[in-house]
């Protein structure tokens, strides 16, 4: 038997430094968690203001592993990394105190549990081999059907009036070009589209930010955290120098 928490603490980090992303994700973090469990959204201050390149995802990792040390000062118990790369999850997950799940490894386990086809739409095509990679790592890939992107960078789907529908319009194509029962969303800024997509084509449409959210609040309500044995255990002792000194792990 778990120890039960009965409030968990949850911090969503968007690893890219967009404060109206953050703003977004928080709203759509917060409309998923029970009554009685907090949740946040942060960015770091430092980092890409998008990841949609593996030079901007590596970027990224510093700045978010900063938020997780700054979150367990806090008291945070588990965390939701909101960025469909899922960039520096195995380090955060070395590193953070309570659970780290990713919004990619989150929204492909739950669309498997609701079809046995899933297509994944994303925004830049170059993004696609990130999340093909990703389906392997998780062994996701049987469920995986297609992956699809819409062609809008992820700082203009805040302020392209048109994002909503052709994103809509490509998932369509996708359900039907790979005989696929369900959509994966494939970039935190897409959050608040999945009701609506949902509704007009009518599939479940997964977000990642929520299915996180709320596994990672699960995992806090049973008192379980990433295992201290082995490949996840907390990182060794180690000086870091240069820009990277405050990285240093004290013994
Ligand atoms: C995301 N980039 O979820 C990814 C998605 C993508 O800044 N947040 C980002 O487009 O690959």
């Amino acid at each position: 038997m778990q120890t039960q928490v009965t409030t968990p603490k949850i911090r969503v980090i968007n690893p890219n430094t967009s404060a109206s992303m953050t703003d977004l994700i928080e709203r759509c973090a917060r409309g998923v968690v029970a009554a009685g469990t907090s949740v946040d959204a942060v960015n770091p201050s430092m980092g890409p203001a998008s990841i949609e390149s593996h030079y901007d995802e590596a970027l990224a990792v510093p700045g978010l592993l900063e938020e997780i040390r700054r979150g367990d000062a806090d008291g945070v118990q588990g965390y939701v990394i909101a960025c469909f790369g899922d960039p520096g999850l195995d380090a955060a997950r070395e590193l953070a105190r309570g659970p780290v799940i990713g919004i990619a490894e989150a929204a492909m386990h739950t669309a498997s549990f609701l079809g046995r086809r899933f297509s994944v739409v994303t925004t830049l095509d170059r993004t696609i081999g990130r999340a093909e990679d990703l389906a392997a790592h998780y062994g996701m890939a049987r469920f995986c059907g297609g992956y699809h992107a819409c062609d809008i960078p992820v700082l203009e789907l805040e302020s392209d009036p048109a994002a909503q529908q052709r994103i809509t319009d490509a998932c369509a194509a996708a359900l039907e070009s790979d005989g696929s029962e369900v959509i994966v969303l494939g970039c935190a800024g897409m959050a608040d589209l999945c009701e609506a997509i949902s509704k007009q084509l009518g599939v479940p449409v997964i977000d990642g930010v929520a299915a996180a959210t709320v596994l990672v609040e699960g995992l806090v309500r049973l008192g379980l955290r990433t295992s201290d044995r082995g490949e996840f255990a907390h990182p060794l002792p180690k000086s870091y120098s240069g820009a990277l000194k405050s990285f240093t792990i004290e013994p």
